[in-house]
């Protein structure tokens, strides 16, 4: 059984989300933002932070790196062989390191923090990081697709889709970006995505 440490408003959100996609058997352990959260996860998270999985004696921390190992047990096409492995990996990095940021920049200055701590500059150079970063994912899918390897859905799409699910469900501005928004609308309302997004939007 899956234990998934945290709450779907949070990261926990993708990993709800992958563990969906699996198949597999989970659990929401309830971690509440707020005082002592962080104490009260350090067991499994020593960062203090959430999500976290535990997995029989295995506990890992970086939802996109729960997310790697929840594929990993379901196999393909979830989690694809060969080059297309490497090509998940890829991704998601990227997805990490590239996208995250930028969305993050955004989000933060639009819509997470409060009204009068918002930087409409910070908001901006966000929305401009950002779609730098989608003009490499709408050539990408523009040359391919329908998905982020081809013809089948892995849990890359996952993890790319769940780091930009902040952005489209709070009005960034995709209309520059079709294919990425097509991308998305089919990631997101995949069975497995509205399971997860129940628990989050209610
Ligand atoms: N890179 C980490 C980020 C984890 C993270 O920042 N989680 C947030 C909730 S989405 C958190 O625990 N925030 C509480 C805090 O920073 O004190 C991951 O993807 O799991």
């Amino acid at each position: 059984m899956l234990r998934i440490h945290g709450n779907a408003r949070s990261r926990a959100f993708r990993c709800i989300w992958a563990a969906e996609e699996a198949g597999l058997p989970y659990e929401v352990v309830p971690v509440a933002f707020g005082p002592g959260m962080a104490e009260a996860v350090r067991r499994v998270n020593p960062n203090g932070k959430i999500p976290a999985l535990e997995d029989g004696s295995l506990t890992l921390f970086e939802s996109l790196a729960i997310n790697l190992h929840i594929a990993a047990k379901a196999g393909a096409p979830l989690m694809p062989a060969g080059e297309d492995a490497s090509r998940t990996l890829q991704w998601t990095l990227w997805g990490a390191t590239e996208a995250e940021p930028a969305a993050m920049q955004w989000a933060y200055n639009t819509f997470i923090l409060p009204a009068e701590k918002r930087d409409a500059s910070q908001a901006a150079a966000g929305a401009a990081a950002l779609g730098q970063r989608l003009a490499v994912l709408e050539a990408h899918l523009a040359a391919g697709g329908p998905w982020l390897l081809g013809a089948a859905y892995g849990i890359a799409d996952c993890n790319l889709a769940g780091v930009l699910y902040g952005s489209w469900a709070n009005g960034f501005d995709y209309a520059p970006f079709p294919k990425t928004r097509a991308w998305l609308d089919a990631c997101l309302t995949r069975p497995a995505a509205l399971a997860a997004r129940k628990l989050r939007e209610g």
